[in-house]
């Protein structure tokens, strides 16, 4: 595997899985695949998941890994082509990626959606240029458009707690005080899509998604109706996608907060969440603190995620 950006980039879902689960069961089986191999991890953003677990998973590997938190130290990077760089910015990503790449044999990159420009976010400049320059391996620590190491946990997640053969899996949206990336429901979605679920999206109308990544999921506009039977609830804020609203924060109605009564609703389902969470605003302290909460493990499944892509990406070095 030469990039990591989109649920098909794992192939058969069903055997990434499974080879997730062996990893689990037997972490350190693999420990001398990375010997002498560096993995780079860089960061545009702020992580405390993903920076642990994918350094966590290296270093099951045997991996050496070092970090670059970009804006704490590094030179500040322009990003655009054709800029005069007369700015504040004495760097451009056009030489410091090769640069970052001579000193790895894989990278992860965390660069979040700008919300600036939607096609640049949707193209994914920051990411492909990381692919199309660095002549590493690269992989997707959450960029503009997706956030697979995430999702592939999900996923995970649900087939270790999973009670039902074919679960009911939704996805809603939850109210929050900033304009958050599509990231993770895209990614999500992108994954149930694959997997085998009933696949449900509720959010108020004006945050459909990208079709692209809804695929063939139901959309449903009353978060209650969509809550009855459902098996696993995944809460997520995320910002508008269509147009002329890309990026903007159009409903901050508190009625869709997830809490004990709407859960009642459910078929007893797990809580999900990817973490960080704003507490009484996405879910209420009793939810998120119920027996059914499954965040903790959720994000434990994150280094299993991130060691079975690392371990795949050494495999084709
Ligand atoms: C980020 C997001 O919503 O994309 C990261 C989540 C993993 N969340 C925040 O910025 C709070
Ligand atoms: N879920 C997740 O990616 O968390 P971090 O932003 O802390 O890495």
């Amino acid at each position: 595997m030469r990039t990591y950006q989109r649920a098909a980039d794992l192939g058969d879902i069903k055997k990434a899985v499974k080879e997730a689960l062996e990893v689990k069961a037997n972490p350190y089986k693999w420990d001398t695949m990375g010997k002498n191999k560096t993995l780079l991890m860089v960061f545009f953003n702020s992580s405390l998941r993903t920076r642990l677990s994918t350094q966590k998973a290296g270093m099951n590997l045997g991996m050496n890994t070092i970090v670059l938190d970009v804006n704490a130290g590094a030179w500040k990077l322009e990003t655009e082509r054709g800029v005069i760089m007369d700015g504040d910015k004495p760097e451009h990503l056009l030489e410091a990626i090769p640069v970052m790449g001579s000193y790895c044999d894989l990278i992860g990159v965390r660069s979040f959606a700008r919300f600036e420009n939607k096609q640049f976010d949707y193209e994914e400049v920051i990411l492909n240029q990381f692919i199309k320059y660095s002549g590493k391996p690269v992989f997707s620590m959450e960029s503009a458009t997706c956030h697979p190491l995430q999702a592939f946990a999900d996923l995970i997640t649900i087939e270790e707690f999973k009670e039902q053969e074919r679960p009911k899996v939704v996805l809603t949206w939850a109210p929050h005080p900033r304009a958050l990336p599509q990231a993770v429901p895209n990614s999500f979605a992108d994954f149930m899509n694959v997997a085998d679920v009933d696949f449900v999206i509720t959010h108020p109308k004006g945050y459909e998604l990208a079709p692209e990544f809804v695929g063939n999921a139901r959309v449903e506009y009353d978060q209650r109706k969509a809550f009855e039977g459902a098996n696993f609830i995944y809460a997520k804020n995320w910002s508008a996608y269509a147009d002329p609203n890309y990026g903007k924060i159009l409903c901050e109605d508190r009625s869709w907060t997830v809490d004990t009564e709407k859960m009642s609703l459910t078929d007893n389902a797990f809580f999900m969440h990817c973490l960080p969470v704003r507490r009484n605003m996405i879910v209420t302290d009793d939810v998120i603190e119920s027996p059914r909460s499954i965040v903790i493990p959720e994000a434990a499944n994150r280094v299993v995620s991130a060691q079975t892509v690392i371990k795949r990406m050494l495999e084709s070095l």
